[in-house]
């Protein structure tokens, strides 16, 4: 596998294949920026912009696994055909396609300097037992100063589909007290953790630990501003209607064992996709996307 993509990829420029542990990592590298994807759940697990503060974007758990096993705790995990709990017992939580192997279609070298990549899933005989729905699932990434995931959904059933979904971003950030999330202003908080009424979010959005929100029906981008690091990291999204954010703080982290019990101070998710009341209804033969941006700056 691992030969046969450097062969096929050889002509792309920036782009070098390595294999850790069971799990393929593709490097793309320009001029602008850097980024790691892995075809184990089709995840970027790592993005540092040459501009800007030039630092990790992203965090990924030191006592993540490599094996193939689960997927990697940390980057930019893919959520879907569900979000959160699974639909009955014994199918896993944040959908299924996190666990599978995606096939990377193509590595391109943009004409504007960037490297754009694609990988695809789709339906087989396993996923229709978990969803029995076939589909086709593309992403596209495209690596430079700015890095763009894009999710595209085609249905391939003959009858319309809803579905919930996310890219379940983890950030790298300097201490969870000093980081604000604003553009969540207008949107409706659901506290997955106390269960309460829905409120109307305003104002930036501090962390108090342990936290697990949705934001229903966002309005406009989002900003993760780090006073610690002195960097601004923007979530621009389209197609996306909703927001997650969680951070486990000291106690639930000790119940993943793939975190370290002290790794929660120093990571974020803030998450964008289409949760609870705002899953898409995808007609037959139909597509949807969801797109994200990151783009990080500096705030000196
Ligand atoms: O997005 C927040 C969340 O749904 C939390 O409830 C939390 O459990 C987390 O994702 C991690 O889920 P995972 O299935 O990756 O262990």
């Amino acid at each position: 596998m691992l030969g046969q993509l450097k062969q096929q990829f050889a002509h792309v420029k920036g782009i070098t294949f390595e294999q850790r542990g069971s799990i393929i990592l593709i490097s793309a590298e320009t001029e602008d920026g850097r980024a790691v994807v892995t075809t184990q759940g089709g995840c970027v697990l790592s993005f540092q912009s040459k501009q800007g503060d030039q630092q990790e974007c992203l965090w990924v758990s030191e006592s993540a696994i490599y094996d193939g096993s689960k997927p990697v705790r940390g980057g930019i995990p893919i959520c879907w055909p569900w979000f959160g709990a699974a639909p009955r017992e014994g199918l896993p939580a944040h959908g299924f396609v996190r666990n599978r192997v995606w096939q990377l279609l193509n590595a391109e070298n943009l004409s504007d300097g960037r490297i754009g990549l694609e990988l695809m899933v789709e339906s087989d005989e396993e996923t229709l037992v978990m969803w029995p729905v076939p589909f086709k699932l593309s992403l596209k990434i495209e690596v430079g100063a700015t890095l763009t995931v894009s999710l595209t959904t085609t249905n391939l059933s003959d009858q319309s589909q809803s579905l919930t979904e996310a890219f379940h971003s983890y950030f790298a950030i300097a201490d969870i007290q000093t980081v604000q999330v604003s553009g969540l202003e207008g949107s409706e908080q659901h506290d997955k953790l106390t269960s309460a009424a829905p409120v109307t979010q305003t104002g930036a959005l501090s962390v108090s630990p342990p936290m697990d929100s949705v934001f229903l029906n966002l309005q406009q981008p989002l900003q993760l501003q780090d006073k610690g690091w002195q960097r601004q990291i923007e979530i621009q999204h389209q197609g996306a209607a909703s927001a997650v954010v969680w951070n486990p703080g000291a106690e639930i982290i000790k119940g993943f064992a793939d975190m370290d019990d002290r790794a929660w101070p120093g990571m974020l998710c803030v998450e964008v996709g289409n949760v609870l009341q705002n899953a898409v209804t995808i007609p037959s033969q139909a597509s949807h996307s969801m797109t994200m941006t990151l783009k990080a700056t500096s705030l000196t």
